[in-house]
């Protein structure tokens, strides 16, 4: 187990740090939609021998000697996710989603060429083409956009592929609280021509649980990272449709080409192992149960933050996530009340909202997912306990307003973190939160 006399002994200053996150993640709520608590079967496969080997190629055209086991391994992580996603070839080797998005635009695009996908601050993902990003910068990025009610803007996504004939459509979000509309995006991609790419990681373990429509029908490529909803270890599987490879009957090999000899070296064999095991976990009936109950759990969160007058875009959720729209009190508040979270344990991320009228390092909403609460064991009325807990935050910290000159907001922000360590509401609630964590233990096999 992770906690051996062995580790203290060898290295006491990493070992205390995992035990202090242990800790930190045992005494607060993790609501970053993003995040969750792998199994231990998971843990158990990554953290072994697996690591120490090489294994450039493909199960059966390694480049390598003594790779018969780590053949079983990848061939099984691939053949569960074939059935378990529905699709004809998958490639388990992606470090991350980074990568594994950039293999994408590197098997069915070239520099230069035209992509679509939705804007950052408008609840995209950096890799579909933000300027920050390689991929805003090697490719020419045509976001597209949410309307006022947050809701994704199809007639746009319509109006810019025809203008601007995208080689590649990106749909999926990460700060998106809506059920996507595969099928639009779909009749859109198919009438100019375009690659159309599901980026799942959000939502994966939705879907292979029932509680979110496929994009498997209606996409070419269909991408997750296996660490969030589907509650695997860190790294990603790239997915090709039975429409991809009509479209392009070459497609799997181009995009397993591009990830090896293409963009990556030896895969991580341990991390497939934890990828192949927790496939394995998301196909059992009990797996269908939680991904019901995290948007069970979201929906109930989304309620009660409206009862307590908090805004939300949209106005609520369908999937594992809640976007909460602080501008009624001000501009750039996300930073106020991620802190005054942080010092009551409730871990959360501050996060742009549609048209945010500040940047994206001090932007003005607030994201939060169940994810991670529901491993826990979390319901409704927990839910609605901790919804509570973050409007009275919001409340205490509502009246701040970010100065505007630089050194003053550095002044202003350092001192707000120094005085919020001693509210009085805030320490109330990480007491609650205490008691609330105490009820839902975690991991409570691991010896510290
Ligand atoms: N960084 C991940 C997230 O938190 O949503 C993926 O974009």
């Amino acid at each position: 187990m992770l906690f051996t006399k062995r580790l203290k002994d060898t290295d006491p200053v990493v070992n205390s740090a995992i035990k202090a996150e242990l800790e930190r993640q045992r005494n607060g709520l993790e609501m970053i939609p993003s995040e969750n608590f792998t199994s231990l079967a998971v843990l158990d496969a990554i953290g072994t021998v697996l690591t120490n080997k090489y294994s450039e190629g493909y199960p059966g055209k390694r480049y390598y000697g003594g790779n018969e086991n780590i053949d079983v391994v990848e061939n099984t992580a691939i053949e569960r996710a074939k059935k378990l996603f529905g699709v004809p070839h998958a490639n388990v080797q992606p470090y991350s989603g980074s990568p594994a998005n950039l293999a994408i635009y590197f098997s069915v695009c070239k520099p230069g060429d035209v992509i679509m996908g939705q804007n950052l601050t408008d609840g995209g993902h950096l890799t579909h083409g933000w300027k920050t990003s390689v991929t805003g910068q090697i490719f020419k990025s045509v976001p597209y956009h949410v309307k006022p009610d947050g809701y994704l803007d199809m007639d746009e996504v319509r109006k810019l592929a025809l203008e601007n004939r995208p080689k590649l459509i990106w749909m999926g979000s990460s700060a998106y609280a809506r059920e996507l509309p595969f099928e639009e995006f779909a009749k859109i991609a198919d009438e100019v021509g375009a690659y159309l790419v599901a980026d799942i990681a959000h939502i994966a373990g939705l879907v292979v649980g029932g509680a979110h429509k496929s994009p498997v029908p209606y996409a070419h490529i269909v991408v997750t990272t296996t660490h969030k909803t589907l509650r695997g270890p860190r790294g990603a599987i790239i997915m090709v449709t039975d429409k991809g490879l009509k479209k392009d009957p070459d497609l799997a090999e181009k995009i397993d080409k591009t990830i090896f000899p293409g963009m990556q070296g030896g895969p991580h064999d341990h991390t497939t192992a934890g990828i192949a095991v927790s496939l394995l976990l998301a196909s059992q009936p009990e797996f269908g149960e939680y991904a019901a109950q995290v948007v069970k759990n979201s929906k109930a969160l989304a309620e009660q933050l409206t009862k307590n007058g908090i805004k939300l875009v949209t106005g609520g959720t369908d999937n594992h996530m809640v976007l909460v729209d602080l501008t009624p009190y001000g501009k750039g508040l996300g930073v106020f009340v991620q802190e005054a979270l942080d010092n009551a344990h409730i871990t959360t991320n501050k996060n742009t909202i549609p048209k945010d009228p500040s940047t994206p390092f001090y932007p003005s909403g607030l994201r939060l997912g169940t994810p991670a609460l529901t491993s826990r064991g979390m319901k409704e009325p927990e839910m609605r306990e901790i919804a509570d807990m973050i409007a009275r935050i919001i409340g205490e910290v509502k009246d701040n307003a970010l100065p505007e000159d630089k050194e003053e907001r550095a002044k202003y922000l350092a001192r707000f973190k120094d005085e919020i360590k001693q509210n009085q509401s805030v320490k109330r609630t990480r007491d609650e939160v205490l008691a609330l964590c105490s009820r839902f233990p975690l991991y409570p096999e691991m010896q510290v």
